[in-house]
């Protein structure tokens, strides 16, 4: 006979944090919120840290390259989706590495024999004012000198004359060598008051361009997540039916950490991939696995295939019908605690620590705060980043207001039936799981992010915790009755203007 379990399926809205003592010098700007992406082996440090605990989606309508390089620039990581030919997915993993961060390729370059003419449009095709001249206009070709936008008059100056009347040549280039750090290239552009250093070889051939400017951007974004070469990071998504060919080509272009995009993770064809990825990439890859939504699940992919984190969840999704469709799922809440139980008890027997996500079904604010209470070590969103100004869609105006569209994997729009059909070879999607569906424009990423996070580390002070990692251990958790949901509310006073221009955090519904 089937087993029936004692606990109903909960969800984050039944519960709430109780205080605990704060101290005289805790202030919600001294809170730490990295957290670990990877697995942790005993004493060691994590392979892959993220500087704020938010991941987006691997969905269409979620994860493009401008959201994928404003999360990284706010401290999280984006994952690209994978129901997508294996090149295009590629094509965005490269623009968000190619973006900038410290040392760039240079990608549009001239001759000295090219005209003024041409050197013109070629700034304003790629919007570059600074364009390296080499001795065969390729970006490894021997640097001849640099011409930038100052260095003519448009209307004035005869557009037929060749760039080398008009560059700055190499005698008067200030230029580091391969090999400069960072740090000492910015410090040359600093002393020289120079925009653009470039960075040769010994043989003077370009290797790399260092910009001013994004090393004042740097400034504007210190939380910015990058990887040893100072790119932006961002992970990509993967599936059960053809990793064998996408992972390969994902990590050429620089991904930084996979992750299976799965409704049900609880699969031999998932621990058959993880165990391939290893075999093939040992621990230089970092590697998410789910989704799963119970003790059991997270045992079966830690115990059989090395993974590095798992991602909890199934139904919960804003657009998500898989309960209704195939009664099957778990409260988020529920899922989670039943995980995370488990993952404290692996610890102790083993020291290796498996850092969690809770994916899908934040409704608000409040809701990530406490997932991360509960012991989430991060959480994925989509909805949430679907109604920002850099999610991959266009925007629509509805009786006077901006929405964005936003579809689950799982409806014929997205057509992604490797999520729905793990290992199996049938391309057709049957039903639906998911909805198509539109959701309010709210503004950019880091507007949105500033009043999550900032009521994140308001709470985490509340229980006078330092780290994400003192939040879990100190955060004491109520289950909260219908009554006192309804004395948290307003109901009993009449409000003439609900501010909700300083609010952004019910993300434009009721949650
Ligand atoms: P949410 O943040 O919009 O509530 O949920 C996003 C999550 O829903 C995704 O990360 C994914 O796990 C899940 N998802 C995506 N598509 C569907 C679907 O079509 C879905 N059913 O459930």
């Amino acid at each position: 006979m089937a087993t029936i379990l004692e606990d109903i399926s909960r969800t984050f809205s039944e519960y709430l944090l109780i205080p605990r003592l704060t101290r005289a010098n805790q202030r919600p700007d001294l809170v730490n919120l990295s957290t670990p992406l990877s697995a942790v082996a005993p004493n060691q440090e994590p392979r892959l840290k993220i500087n704020i605990p938010v991941v987006s989606a691997c969905m269409q309508a979620v994860s493009g390259a401008e959201l994928s390089i404003s999360l990284a620039r706010q401290g999280g990581l984006s994952f690209v989706f994978c129901s997508q030919p294996i090149e295009d997915q590629v094509e965005i993993v490269r623009q968000v590495k190619a973006h900038k961060a410290g040392f760039v390729r240079s990608d549009s370059n001239t001759t000295e024999q090219t005209t003024l003419g041409e050197v013109i449009e070629l700034m304003r095709l790629s919007g570059h004012s600074t364009v390296p001249v080499t001795s065969d206009g390729s970006p490894r070709g021997e640097l001849k000198g640099l011409i930038t936008d100052q260095d003519f008059w448009e209307f004035e100056d005869d557009l037929s004359n060749m760039v080398k009347q008009h560059m700055t040549p190499m005698k008067d280039v200030i230029y580091g060598e391969d090999g400069i750090s960072l740090r000492d290239a910015n410090e040359l552009l600093h002393k020289h008051k120079k925009d653009c250093l470039p960075i040769l070889s010994k043989d003077k051939r370009l290797v790399a361009l260092v910009f001013k400017k994004d090393y004042e951007d740097h400034r504007l974004y210190p939380m910015e997540l990058l990887d040893a070469s100072k790119r932006l990071c961002v992970g990509a998504a993967i599936n059960t039916h053809d990793y064998r060919e996408r992972v390969p080509a994902v990590v050429e272009a620089g991904a930084d950490a996979l992750c299976f995009d799965s409704s049900d993770g609880f699969t031999e064809y998932q621990m058959e991939g993880i165990k391939w990825i290893r075999a093939n990439y040992g621990d230089a890859v970092v590697i998410g696995g789910g989704n799963v939504v119970s003790a059991e699940g997270f045992d079966y992919l830690v115990e059989n295939s090395g993974v590095d984190f798992v991602k909890v969840g199934m139904g919960g999704g804003s657009i998500c019908i898989t309960r209704e469709q195939k009664g099957i799922g778990r409260g988020q809440a529920s899922a989670l605690l039943d995980v995370v139980e488990r993952r404290e008890a692996y610890f102790a027997e083993t020291g290796r620590y498996i850092p969690i996500c809770s994916d899908g079904g934040l409704a608000n604010d409040t809701q990530i705060v406490i997932a991360l209470a509960m012991g989430a070590d991060f959480v994925m969103m989509g909805r949430y980043f679907a109604m920002t100004e850099e999610s991959p869609t266009s925007k629509t105006s509805i009786n006077g207001q901006m929405y964005k569209p936003y579809w689950g994997e799982g409806t014929r729009r997205a057509q992604n039936w490797q999520r729905y059909n793990e290992g199996m070879s049938s391309r057709k999607m049957m039903f639906e799981e998911g909805v198509d569906a539109y959701v309010p424009l709210v503004g950019t990423v880091s507007e949105v992010l500033e009043t999550t996070l900032y009521k994140l580390r308001s709470t985490m002070v509340n229980v006078g915790a330092d780290s994400l990692s003192d939040y879990r251990e100190q955060a004491i958790l109520t289950m909260v009755s219908e009554q006192s949901v309804v004395e948290a509310g307003t109901s009993t006073v009449f409000q003439f203007s609900p501010n909700s221009e300083l609010d952004n955090s019910n993300w434009g519904n009721s949650g």
